[in-house]
């Protein structure tokens, strides 16, 4: 029985996990976080061993099914031994896993389920007489999974059993990936290889890989994916791509994940033969109600459509002459008798509105609050400019209480060193979500309007674009899994604290020993600030190299559109250097509720961070530490550069801990980022100084280039870059 488990773990997992099972040394990261080695404390182990000497089962059906699988293979890996699936037994030491009205009788007294959402769950140790029981119980199927992936959780992090009292509910109803991946398995803005969606091979073959994904995606509690890219294809909407759709459904249904596509605005005329797409006009708005049917005759609980319209080229009913609202309502309508979303996206800016980009999502948007059909969501990036290793919070969180406002994050690091840096991105979600918007008063957190606490939203989402491609790791970088996985932590419960999530995600993924978690931990939490400081620090942003958005390139000035520029966001010149975006600049910042406009727009009050993101400031600005504000410019750049040294030191004290093939991944991976730390510094200070004229601060290392140097880097094979788009 013992080799028959080992038998479906290298069936499940592939020959991939195999091999990392087989030995420890040579750990490939395909397993992710659900890895399910041996407990390596014996007394442990042979307390979880006493405590579940059989494991109770009820129900039927799919995600039962699935269920069954993960604690064969959970509890088979942990505890290496034979897992026995028995009826009740009376007598204890038994693990009792059970929707509610399928638990034995004289256990149901110990649960009060009313509070529970058929997404939650309980797990609890119960006490009978002499009998103690470990008890994983919801109201639903779904439930139950998740409730099974938290109890593994619970063994893999070395949690005792005794004492176990918890109730989970997810604050967030759509808790979905965005894959921005392309049809011909590019991903644009992937840095992980090509698109798992092999969609040649489709639907007759079912990749292993798709099945895990839905297994680590159901483990942190995502419900959905949208399987393409927001710059959509339309060909995704023809019955060939549906048949390839509906059988990743298939395999994605047991685990409580719905499929969603990108709508491509034009489709009616691209593959519906129309010569329009004008929202009002009769035929497409039959086109879309007969797609929508189409569509959930072949997948009965298909989401919806994610939608990315007029914005960097994309078609949408401004083309009409249509608005945005127009737009969404239409699809609502077609999608509303199926109970199919129209997640509609706020990322729009046009090259025709001279006003700070910054600006144009919310002026766009604000009018429409509370307009919208009740089936759509506007999905708003953290930020109002995109997606930078630090922004404010987008000034429409919280602005539009009559709509059902959701976030997106991303995942995959477009601008944040790509797959190649370690930042763990869970910080900045949390700094985003803990912004307080001031809408409703102090205390209106972002958090709060993304689960819909602050204004009673009845809907409510998160999606994190994904940076999931067909590496074997899936993420390309080791650490790039923690993001994933502290996105799905996130969007379940806005309010986990990064640290915990850090936490979390290295006693799953590499070791219990707290001389490894700590320092790591730590690490993991200062690699955020990290990268600011060494690409954008005091509140500069979108200085990247143009197109692939790989490296500085703050001297960048010859795109069509202004604001595709650098020079368009630092606005330096011999005086000094920011955006001013207070009532003497471009006045974004009125769009904040009046406290937090304040706050920015008053020196004394602006947090540094932000400082040249809202004020053009001369060079001899004296910053809070007494230093000049090009000294401090230097002094961060610097601070960023150090920051990465150190994170090589405590990273090779890690040798002891971590499998020798994963150590030396994430070694050489850091020894890059220093060398591209130190780039970012170099290149950035040196084309700043041709403005402020002044030398560098004694504590900066010397540039090592000349500025020439840096500016005639050119790197067209960049991975993500967008391809053309249809
Ligand atoms: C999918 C940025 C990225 C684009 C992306 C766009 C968006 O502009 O560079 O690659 O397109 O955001 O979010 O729609």
């Amino acid at each position: 029985m013992k080799q028959s488990i080992k038998l479906n773990v290298q069936y499940f997992f592939g020959i991939f996990l195999f091999v990392s099972f087989a030995s420890f040394s040579m750990s490939n990261g395909y397993e992710l976080w659900l890895n399910y080695t041996k407990v390596m404390d014996q007394n442990l182990l042979a307390e979880y061993r006493s405590k579940i000497q059989s494991v109770y089962l009820e129900g039927s059906g799919e995600t039962h099914a699935a269920i069954k699988k993960e604690l064969k293979m959970g509890l088979g890996g942990l505890l290496d031994t034979e897992v026995v699936f028995h009826k009740y037994n009376g007598t204890g030491n038994q693990l009792i896993v059970s929707k509610y009205n399928e638990l034995p009788q004289e256990l149901k007294g110990n649960f009060n389920m009313d509070d529970l959402s058929g997404e939650g769950y309980k797990i609890k140790t119960v006490q009978l007489k002499n009998a103690s029981y470990v008890v994983v119980t919801s109201n639903a199927d779904i439930g139950l999974l998740y409730g099974t992936f938290n109890f593994l959780r619970l063994l893999q992090m070395n949690s005792s059993l005794s004492n176990l009292d918890i109730t989970e509910i997810p604050k967030v109803d759509i808790r979905v990936l965005n894959h921005w991946d392309n049809l011909d398995r590019t991903i644009e803005r992937g840095y992980a290889g090509f698109s798992i969606w092999n969609w040649h091979t489709l639907p007759g073959y079912i990749d292993q890989r798709y099945i895990d994904y839905a297994r680590v995606n159901a483990s942190v509690g995502i419900n959905g994916t949208v399987l393409t890219n927001v710059n959509a294809n339309a060909l995704i909407l023809t019955p060939q791509y549906l048949e390839k759709v509906k059988a990743l459904a298939k395999v994605f249904r047991p685990y409580g994940i719905k499929v969603y596509l990108t709508a491509r605005f034009s489709a009616p005329i691209e593959i519906g033969g129309l010569e329009t797409a004008d929202p009002l006009d009769a035929n497409v708005i039959q086109w879309w109600k007969d797609k929508a049917k189409e569509i959930y005759t072949m997948i009965p609980d298909f989401g919806g459509f994610l939608v990315k319209a007029n914005s960097e080229g994309q078609p949408g009913p401004q083309n009409y002459g249509r608005s945005h609202l127009d737009g969404a309502n239409l699809m609502a309508d077609a999608l509303e008798p199926y109970g199919g979303l129209v997640i509609w996206r706020a990322f729009v800016y046009s090259e025709h509105d001279p006003t700070d980009r910054a600006k144009q999502a919310y002026s766009e948007f604000l009018p429409e609050d509370g307009k919208f059909k009740n089936n759509v969501l506007l999905q708003v990036k953290n930020g109002a400019i995109d997606f930078q290793p630090r922004e404010p919070f987008h000034p429409l969180f919280g602005a539009m209480p009559n709509t059902p406002v959701m976030m997106e994050f991303q995942i995959t690091k477009e601008y944040l060193g790509f797959a190649t840096h370690l930042v763990f991105l869970p910080k900045l979600f949390e700094e985003v979500l803990q912004s307080d918007t001031y809408r409703k008063g102090k205390g209106s957190l972002v958090a709060k309007v993304i689960d819909g606490s602050l204004n009673n939203k009845k809907l409510t989402g998160m999606a994190g674009v994904s940076n999931v491609g067909n590496d074997i790791n899936w993420t390309g970088h080791p650490f790039g899994q923690a993001d994933w996985y502290g996105f799905g932590r996130l969007a379940w419960n806005p309010y986990m604290t990064s640290e915990n999530i850090a936490d979390e995600w290295l006693r799953l993924t590499f070791s219990n020993d707290e001389k490894f978690v700590q320092p790591v931990k730590q690490m993991m939490i200062e690699s955020r600030e990290a990268v600011v400081n060494y690409m954008n620090p005091l509140g500069l942003h979108h200085i990247f190299d143009t197109g692939h958005h790989y490296g500085p390139g703050p001297w960048v000035n010859n795109l069509s559109r202004p604001e595709w520029n650098p020079v368009y966001y630092h606005k330096v010149d011999s005086e000094g250097i920011g955006f001013d975006r207070t009532r003497t600049g471009s006045d974004a910042l009125s769009q904040y509720a009046p406290e937090v406009e304040k706050m920015f727009t008053d020196l004394e009050t602006c947090p540094e961070e932000y400082l040249l993101w809202f004020h053009h400031l001369p060079w001899d600005y004296t910053l809070k530490n007494g230093r000049t504000l090009w000294d401090g410019l230097g002094l961060k750049y610097q601070e960023g550069v150090e920051k990465v040294r150190d994170m090589i030191k405590t990273w090779k004290t890690m040798e002891p801990y971590v499998d020798k093939n994963r150590h030396h991944q994430v070694s050489m991976l850091l020894n890059i980022q220093l060398k591209e730390a130190i780039w970012w510094k170099d290149a950035c200070m040196l084309y700043f100084q041709t403005f402020s004229k002044m030398d560098f601060p004694k504590e900066m290392e010397t540039p090592k280039h000349t500025l020439d140097y840096y500016k005639s880097l050119k790197y067209p094979f960049a991975p993500g870059i967008r391809p053309t788009w249809n």
